[in-house]
């Protein structure tokens, strides 16, 4: 969203006191804007641990990455929406399905929003979602070995960004489509926008105790853009709320037609009365196609199906249940506060930041006046639901975050800085600049009933002067801000892995105490796994070979193989026998076009190979997993296709 939203906002900087050269000079960029005590603040000393995990999207680059606070060191890029070569993600037999859609394999896209699975409306360190946007789709990331478990595709859906908010008890997560589309999807002009272009959003059910997740319904919506989203808490449990754009449904220009009326919208549901709507038969099932994607710990395997129906519920048949609540101008952010009373939009091309009452919109609703209705969706008063406007906040509000002494945190894009203010009262009490043009801030739970505070971190979207040049691109990155007192601090500048977006905060012992070291060789069940030496062998099955394969401190077991044939495709089932936290091996075979294996303790991966000439190659770990690991290689011969070369192998 860097360069759209950027020029979208290129008007409003013109006309402001603020300009973009203003704000993004800093000429040596040394230690600008930081607190005198910064250095100590974010030190980790070598071998102490970090006291927050920050879970960041990769944007564009379609994985979250995992760094500890408040060092800002990156630990770990776990791979979500695209292939991903150190990890083998995509690329061995196993783990291919996960990228499968209704489009076929998909080895890059879009991720915007980790958010936490919650119980009580607080983070529980169970899992992490994430939505992918280009190719609609929620993932389910499992926090005890830091793994994607599942990917579940939308369909009705186009630009699946309103995603992936968590009710309190994750009973249901959430997704939005950006851009309408015509439903069912059909060849028809786009000059049709107005009459025939619908917006879906999408309740997926997460079952509590397998983290399951299921496309329960979808609620058939006005063909407007709907951008992001936040669950009600407390007094607002059972209602969600999602922003929206474009309620000019424009479909050409919509940096200037998309940006006309002066108010736009927050969509208020009510998803338990949705819920038992639906359980009592309302709606009508779809033919549709999407993908459901699960990774099996036992089988150490994913699986991909392809599902056809969908229960649809539109507005009309929703009465009581959809409401609009009048919001300035083109809102982005959507973000309830601590009590779940405060509903914050954040209208990027508004002059105030408008916060929505939940109590007074209860009332609204059941006064029962409405300023008109869209489409059988009764249009609520925006002063009968307001509690107050936060006055002269800075330009290009985007999103908030809370903090655990009633304060709001919004991120200012076009005037480059977060801004402070107080849920008492809606006065602005600190602003902090950022470097530069800050999208989305995180406090650890500040999405939740009970921040932790103590941190911001702001994440940017352009870093000009701030780090070392890398050519045309410069890294993205994050700041980190203490909160502790009156006044924001700026501790760290911190590189980030793709364009961060949302991201999520929580202590670390909330993950630690799940944490995985190894997976037990006992509870392998890959259908291909060898679980002792002995047991190793090659069988050939046709022109298919299976390899069974273990790996232990340092020798591959066979270590080699004749009778191969050009022409066979070759399956190495690798099994690392290890049972010790942080031993895994590698498999590299020369010719391979999908190169590499990386095998955790008790896991067993396959690499599929097919030689293309007669020879003899050598394979190898590519993980330096002990002194001897050097001789941790081995060979196997290829023989010409129809050669009558048996298939041998050595053994232990
Ligand atoms: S959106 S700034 Cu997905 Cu705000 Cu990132
Ligand atoms: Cu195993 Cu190196």
């Amino acid at each position: 969203m860097k360069r759209i939203l950027f020029l979208a906002l290129a008007g409003v900087i013109i006309t402001s006191s603020f300009s973009l050269t203003g704000c993004s000079g800093g000429g040596d960029g040394a230690a600008i804007g930081a607190a005198g005590d910064a250095a100590s603040r974010v030190y980790i000393a070598p071998g102490a641990k970090d006291e927050f995990y920050n879970f960041v999207s990769g944007g564009f680059s379609g994985q979250m990455s995992i760094y500890g606070l408040p060092s800002g060191r990156l630990f770990r890029v776990i791979p979500v929406f695209s292939v991903d070569p150190e990890k083998g993600y995509g690329f061995s037999e196993e783990t291919k399905p996960m990228l499968m859609t209704s489009h076929g394999f998909i080895p890059w896209d879009d991720a915007h929003h980790p958010e936490m699975s919650m119980t009580d409306g607080v983070p529980d360190g169970r899992y992490v979602f994430i939505n992918g946007n280009n190719t609609p789709r929620v993932a389910r990331i499992d926090l005890t070995d830091f793994r994607t478990k599942e990917i579940l595709e939308l369909p009705n859906s186009s630009g699946n960004h309103s995603s992936p908010f968590t009710t309190e008890n994750s009973e249901y997560v959430v997704a939005g489509t950006r851009f309408s589309v015509p439903i069912p999807n059909e060849d028809v002009s786009i000059q049709t926008y107005s009459e025939k272009f619908r917006g879906t959003l999408s309740f997926v059910k997460m079952d509590k105790a397998s983290g399951r997740l299921s496309l329960a319904f979808q609620l058939l919506m006005p063909g407007f853009d709907y951008d992001l989203a936040h669950a009600g808490k407390g007094p607002s449990h059972d209602w969600m709320f999602f922003s929206c754009y474009n309620s000019e449904k424009a479909n050409t220009m919509k940096e200037i037609n998309a940006s006309q009326a002066d108010k736009d919208f927050l969509v208020a549901i009510n998803w338990k009365k949705a819920e038992e709507l639906i359980a009592k038969g309302a709606g009508t099932s779809m033919n549709v196609r999407y993908a459901h994607n699960t990774y099996n710990d036992q089988t150490h395997s994913a699986s991909s199906n392809i599902l056809t129906t969908v229960k649809v519920l539109t507005a009309a048949e929703a009465k009581g249940i959809v409401y609009y609540m009048p919001t300035p101008k083109s809102p982005h952010g959507c973000d309830v506060d601590p009590s779940g009373e405060y509903i914050v939009g954040g209208g990027k091309l508004a002059t105030v930041i408008p916060v929505m009452s939940f109590s007074k919109m209860i009332k609204a609703i059941e006064s029962g006046k409405f300023e008109k209705e869209i489409d059988g969706i009764p249009v609520l008063d925006y002063k009968a639901c307001l509690a107050g406007e936060v006055e002269r906040p800075g330009l290009g509000p985007l999103h908030t975050e809370f903090d655990d002494k009633g304060y709001a945190y919004t991120s200012m894009f076009v005037s480059s800085e977060i801004v402070k203010w107080s849920l008492k009262d809606f006065k602005v009490v600190d602003r902090a600049p950022t470097y530069y043009s800050i999208g989305h801030l995180c406090i650890p739970g500040g999405d939740s009933k009970k921040p932790w505070g103590k941190y911001v971190i702001a994440y940017n979207k352009i870093t000009k002067d701030r780090y070392l040049p890398t050519g045309p691109e410069l890294t993205q990155s994050a700041q980190l801000y203490d909160i502790t007192g009156e006044k924001m601090k700026l501790l760290l500048d911190f590189p980030t892995i793709g364009e961060p977006h949302y991201a999520q905060a929580c202590p670390a012992d909330l993950v630690l105490k799940n944490s995985r070291k190894i997976y037990p060789i006992a509870e392998n069940n890959h259908p291909y796994v060898t679980k002792k030496e002995v047991d190793t062998k090659v069988v050939r099955n046709g022109s298919d070979v299976h390899i069974y394969m273990t790996t232990i401190r340092s020798h591959f077991s066979p270590d080699n193989i004749e009778g191969i044939k050009v022409g066979d495709r070759v399956y190495w089932h690798v099994t690392n026998l290890e049972q010790d936290w942080d031993v895994p091996h590698g498999f590299a075979v020369l010719g391979a076009t999908n190169s590499e294996l990386l095998v955790m303790p008790g896991e067993t991966c396959t690499l599929l190979w097919e030689p293309k000439s007669a020879g003899v190659v050598a394979f190898y770990c590519t993980d330096f997993c002990s002194a001897l690991h050097q001789e941790m290689q081995g060979y196997v011969r290829v023989s010409p296709a129809g050669s009558s070369t048996e298939i041998t192998w050595n053994k232990k």
